[in-house]
């Protein structure tokens, strides 16, 4: 069933101390793939676009393609026997954001984190009365999400996390739903260089001081059989590494309740489709290469919903 306010899903993972995987969609391959992983597990499951994506669906309109998407993904959810929410991820802007909810998302997620503090709770504030006006909720982000390429030492990377005295604040004046914290993680491959290491007490000073669903980016694990696979058929992949199970089941302890993951599903989809494509050189029907990839997906988000705890929540 379509969610119409992703509210529904992850308040009640924030009373059942458990995660729902929040995973990032440009096609209706992942699409499928996703909630198929959803219905085996019984799970609860929340689909998110970026703007980009929505550009991508759209030929370049973002309006155009944030109704493309939201029509194949209520499309799909409707017939699917578990709750299946819609999110934009990443908004920046108020366009965007209006876009999702005329198109019928069911939340939004607007990331002012760059800006200036002040800057950040204007924006976000503004957000939340257009997007509850319109009965969906409201993701914000505090802190930065810092990569391993940035170059920055500890102290400045310490500097980038969530202040958790300001995220009270913020959430008291802005009223937002769900909450990002920077941890410690980054988007894409290469997330550490050493050991995979979040600032679990900033978590639980947010936790308590919150009461709010929080949200983990950066969170994919990206598994070392997808990478190896993918170099093996061709790719060059080197020194990638995620946020490993055991950590993300910390972070769910501590109180995530959204772990969004786009990474770890091209990185499987890629992997498989590579191997296919060199396994069956006279294939020229791409529903035939694109099935095993999908499969890859779908067992990954499989497992990811095992570890998150959401199998059976439905
Ligand atoms: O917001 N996202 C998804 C988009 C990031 C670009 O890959 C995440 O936080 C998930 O990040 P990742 O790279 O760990 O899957
Ligand atoms: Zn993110």
């Amino acid at each position: 069933m379509y969610v119409k306010n992703t509210k529904e899903i992850l308040e009640k993972a924030n009373e059942g101390y458990y995660g729902v995987g929040a995973f990032n969609i440009n096609n209706l391959e992942f699409l499928q793939s996703i909630i198929d992983a959803a219905v085996e597990k019984n799970s609860p499951v929340i689909i998110e676009t970026s703007e980009g994506a929505m550009s991508y669906a759209g030929d370049g309109d973002f309006r155009k393609g944030a109704k493309v998407l939201a029509d194949m993904v209520k499309s799909f959810a409707e017939s699917a026997p578990v709750p299946v929410a819609l999110h934009l991820d990443h908004g920046h802007d108020i366009e965007h954001v209006v876009a999702a909810i005329q198109a019928g998302y069911s939340s939004v997620m607007i990331d002012a984190s760059a800006k200036p503090y002040k800057e950040n709770m204007e924006l976000t504030s503004e957000v939340v009365k257009i997007a509850h006006a319109a009965g969906i909720s409201v993701e914000a982000e505090l802190g930065r999400l810092v990569g391993i390429e940035d170059n920055v030492s500890v102290s400045e990377r310490d500097a980038t996390l969530i202040d958790p005295d300001e995220a009270k604040d913020f959430v008291e004046h802005t009223g937002i739903d769900f909450l990002a914290p920077a941890i410690g993680t980054s988007h894409g491959a290469f997330k550490f260089k050493g050991e995979a290491k979040l600032d679990f007490e900033r978590l639980k000073k947010v936790k308590e001081l919150t009461k709010l669903p929080l949200v983990l980016h950066g969170a994919s694990t990206v598994l070392p059989r997808y990478v190896e696979l993918a170099n093996e058929y061709g790719a060059d992949i080197q020194g990638a590494k995620g946020v490993p199970y055991d950590v993300l089941k910390e972070a769910v302890k501590y109180g995530i309740n959204k772990v969004n993951t786009d990474t770890d599903l091209r990185v499987a989809f890629i992997a498989e489709l590579r191997k296919v494509l060199h396994d069956n050189k006279a294939q020229i029907d791409p529903r035939k290469l694109f099935k095993p990839a999908m499969q890859a997906i779908k067992e990954v988000v499989m497992e990811r919903m095992e570890v998150l705890g959401s199998v059976g929540k439905a």
